[in-house]
């Protein structure tokens, strides 16, 4: 294997889905192998994520990166130069040290998460192998069952509807190739439904269709008709994923909900949600009550803790301390995995074994600004999470992680597994 020290390590202004500026790191090995790596961007953000350092101010809407590039060129390459790039937890603890902040507010989370990951790939380059292979080591690894928005709701669209993301997940399919196939059906016969019923107006944050509806249940039962007129059937073929993402909505407790802003408490939503879990096929539900109310939370556990996923993400925060805690608690079943909410590859991948270790399932997931980095397709085949969450069907930047994903599937040839089946 050729050297692997850091040579040099540098940061670019690059564009995300949503036209806005983000942090993209470069770094180059003693041996000559390089590794590159672009930051992702949420919109309906945990309180608790690692910050998403930006400039403020009046241009690009308060949004330049500025500041995090010069953290990367000032304070991070020197403190990373020489070090070597296989050596993933030093290089972190290193910038976590060199931050000294619980939240990652003076070196910014997207600038770290960039670095992070960027070392990474250089490391695997000079391995010489793909970067799922290299996070594998001899380890067996399957494919992650795809979780695919067909429909964007909440924070993604302006609030049209309340529900975030309404998702389709092929269970019925046996590998991801199939799994594409079926999720592209229903995408397609959603939009043909949404264009019969004069509901077409385009689409959300990270390409669904825009929620043209009156409630979430209209939504919900549109998905239902989507799957069917694609001759799939829903709850065998395609259960139904979603994405509630409540705090959006709800602070300590009070939940102001759809367009007539109805107010619900903790336990109005438990029994609001419970009614949909009761009357349509789904299988996963995300952050159904507030990151700030945790009693709900644990009731509506308890309830379905059995029957379907329950994944926290604003409520966990890719935090391998929150999971534990929420694990003791009685507080989720799964734990959706983002990156940049923990903003350093080994926290992410504490995280992840937190998970692991409560006996929970795992969800590696993109941010509603994305862009053409498929870093976490890697991530969640390498670290064979199980399961992997994009966005919709449509856009390059979600489908460039799907893509390549079916490479990855390709890679494995007969070894090819899809988790969940
Ligand atoms: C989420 C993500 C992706 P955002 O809530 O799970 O859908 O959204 O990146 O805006 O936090
Ligand atoms: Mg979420």
């Amino acid at each position: 294997m050729a050297s692997t020290k850091i040579t040099q390590l540098a940061g670019r202004r690059v564009w995300d889905s949503r036209g806005r500026p983000t942090v993209e790191a470069e770094v180059m090995l003693s041996g000559g192998a390089t590794g590159r790596a672009i930051a992702p961007a949420g919109a309906s953000r945990g309180m608790h994520e690692a910050i998403d350092l930006r400039d403020g101010g009046d241009d690009l809407g308060g949004f330049g990166v500025e500041t995090a590039l010069d953290n990367l060129a000032d304070r991070i390459a020197p403190r990373l130069n020489g070090m070597e790039a296989t050596d993933q937890e030093d290089i972190d603890l290193a910038m976590i040290d060199l931050d000294d902040t619980d939240t990652k507010s003076k070196l910014g989370g997207n600038t770290m998460i960039a670095v992070s990951m960027a070392v990474l790939h250089a490391a695997a380059a000079a391995h010489r192998l793909p970067l799922w292979r290299y996070l594998a080591g001899d380890a067996e690894v399957r494919i992650p069952m795809p979780e695919i928005q067909i429909f964007g709701g909440g924070a993604h669209a302006g609030g049209r509807v309340d529900i975030q993301d309404f998702m389709a997940i092929p269970i019925g399919a046996e590998s991801f190739d199939e799994a594409m196939e079926m999720v592209a059906e229903v995408y397609i016969s959603a939009g043909r439904l949404m264009s019969e019923s004069g509901k077409l107006a385009g689409v959300a944050d990270e390409g669904g269709w825009w929620p043209e509806f009156d409630t979430n249940e209209d939504a919900l039962d549109m998905l239902v008709r989507a799957i069917e007129a694609a001759d799939m059937i829903p709850g065998e073929d395609i259960g139904i994923s979603l994405d509630i993402a409540a705090s959006e909505f709800g602070k300590l407790g009070r939940y102001t909900l759809g367009l007539e802003k109805r107010e619900l408490d903790g336990g109005g939503m438990v029994d609001l949600l419970s009614s949909w879990v009761d009357r349509y096929p789904i299988v996963s539900i995300e952050d159904p009550l507030g990151e700030d109310d945790p009693d709900p939370f644990r009731i509506f556990t308890q309830r379905y803790s059995d029957s379907i996923q329950i994944i926290g993400d604003d409520f966990l925060v890719t935090s391998a301390e929150r999971i534990a805690r929420a694990a003791d608690a009685g507080i989720c079943n799964s734990a959706l995995i983002k990156p940049n909410q923990a903003g350093t590859v080994t926290e992410t991948r504490a995280a992840l074994d937190a998970a692991r270790n409560s006996g929970w399932a795992t969800v590696v997931s993109a941010r509603s600004g994305e862009t053409e980095d498929v870093t976490i397709a890697h991530l969640a085949v390498g670290w064979d999470a199980g399961q992997l969450k994009v966005g919709s069907f449509a856009r390059s930047e979600r489908m460039a992680k799907w893509n390549e994903v079916l490479r990855i599937e390709e890679a494995l040839g007969d070894r090819a597994q899809l988790a969940g089946t």
